[in-house]
């Protein structure tokens, strides 16, 4: 497999809180911090394919994300591992009581990949945590887990011993938002979904892995003969709420893993068989033949758009209550409008960097006006050709990008102005002087 090679900052990276939380409940989202991540020169034009992790607390998440995230920086390379008593850093996972991770967390570096097409990727790794627990309402889990759901091209849904009717239950949720985009027409909202059941305790039945965790869905979202209408419906709505749902079925890492207070993440205090289920895993969902790119209405988000995204879809679920399908299928849409908006300004502005340099000559007017007029031309033949869902009141979206552009157009022709008058100030002084 290809080496990933990463955004080039001095620490080795570490979690960042992008969505945390407040006292009341309320969902705060960390624009600064969600930019410091995603608006990295090396990572932002690119194309982003994001894997969060979402499920109860305690069951491993974090944990398995930092394997993730080894696997990911070693490009997948034989013996990514390491050596066998190299302790395992990453995102904070411990035993004990405490919740830790609440909100979501991305990892502060995101990992430039070639998938075999040669395009490059930014992967982004996001460890989520709803509560999940008695302590808060069950609105408060399901809006971080459908906002990480949104913003992820594969979200793993990490489950405990087998996919109960708690899991399925929170499924529901998916269901009514895809039922609801899919009578409007816009396809499946979210993409990847994987099921993942950690310490499987019936291999015999339903063997480790992608094979075994098949028949374990199958059962789980099935059509099971005289099953409830009502469920025979809610499981098709989660099928086709996501563009693919899979699930795989992870041993028990063993006793030290699970229970030792002195466990720091050595590879040799975990099961051989644990860490091979990792390794199979960690090849199915982040070699380059298998990343999946986040995409929004039929368009591919880059680094720099899941910024916009996160920013609109965060107005929606900050109360910490989840919006009715229907405004949260219109604000996906008003996001996917906005990551235009802001991608045409941005092309406009690096066009006319390319065009008219800073450390160059000035050019002159008529060169200019026509400079502007093409590359005008250029962003909105750009902003059209981009799908952007249930495409109503485009207009505005347009106006709002023109006035982007109008904004990036003074600057730079004030600057060609000024260098104008620079270049020509001499010249003037000396034409004064032979007129006196
Ligand atoms: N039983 C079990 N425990 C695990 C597994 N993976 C990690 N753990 C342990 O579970 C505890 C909580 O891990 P953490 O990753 O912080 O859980 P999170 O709250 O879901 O993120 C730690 O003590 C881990 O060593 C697993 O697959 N099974
Ligand atoms: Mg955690």
């Amino acid at each position: 497999m290809a080496r990933a090679s990463r955004a080039d900052e001095p620490d080795s990276g570490h979690a960042v809180p992008i969505l945390v939380p407040d006292e009341r409940g309320a969902l705060v989202l960390d624009e600064a911090a969600l930019r410091s991540v995603l608006l990295q020169d090396e990572v932002r034009h690119l194309p982003v394919v994001v894997v969060a992790i979402a499920g109860a607390f305690r069951r491993g998440k974090s944990f398995l994300l930092s394997l993730l995230l080894r696997f990911l920086e070693a490009g997948g390379a034989p013996g990514w591992l390491g050596a066998d008593d190299r302790p395992l850093s990453g995102f904070a996972w411990r035993g004990g009581h405490q919740r830790h991770t609440v909100g979501i967390h991305m990892w502060s570096r995101p990992t430039c990949v070639s998938l075999p097409s040669g395009e490059r990727v930014a992967v982004v790794l996001m460890d989520t945590q709803g509560a999940f627990d008695d302590r808060t309402e069950v609105s408060e889990n399901a809006a971080v887990f459908a906002l990480s759901a949104l913003t992820s091209s594969l979200h793993i849904y990490n489950v405990s011993k087998t996919v109960g009717a708690d899991d399925l239950q929170h499924l529901q949720l998916f269901a009514e938002y895809g039922r609801v985009a899919c009578e409007a027409g816009g396809g499946p909202p979210f993409q990847r979904l994987l099921l993942l059941v950690r310490d499987w305790q019936a291999p015999s039945e339903a063997a480790y892995g992608q094979a075994g965790g098949q028949l374990v869905l199958c059962e789980a979202l099935g059509e099971a003969p005289g099953a409830p209408d009502e469920l025979r419906k809610m499981r098709c709505h989660v099928r086709r709420s996501f563009s693919d749902v899979d699930c795989f079925l992870m041993p028990y890492p063993g006793k030290l893993v699970a229970t030792s207070p002195s466990f720091k993440g050595c590879p040799r205090d975990i099961d051989r068989e644990f860490l091979s289920s990792v390794d199979e895993l960690a090849g199915l969902i982040l070699s380059p033949e298998k990343l999946v790119k986040k995409q929004s209405g039929g368009q591919v988000l880059t680094a720099a758009d899941l910024v916009t995204h996160f920013q609109v879809l965060h107005e929606v679920f900050k109360s910490g209550r989840l919006p009715q399908p229907r405004s949260l299928i219109e604000t996906m849409s008003e996001a996917n409008h906005l990551a235009g908006v802001s991608r045409g300004t941005t092309l406009y502005a690096e066009e006319m960097r390319q065009l008219c340099p800073e450390n160059s000559p000035p050019v002159e007017q008529a060169d200019l006006d026509q400079y502007h007029r093409r590359t005008v031309e250029k962003v909105l033949a750009c902003f059209y050709s981009q799908k952007k869902m249930l495409s109503t009141g485009a207009g505005a979206y347009k106006e709002k990008l023109m006035s982007g552009i109008d904004g990036w157009k003074k600057q730079f022709f004030q600057a060609n102005k000024i260098k104008k008058e620079l270049a020509e100030g001499p010249r003037r002084t000396v034409l004064q002087q032979c007129a006196g």
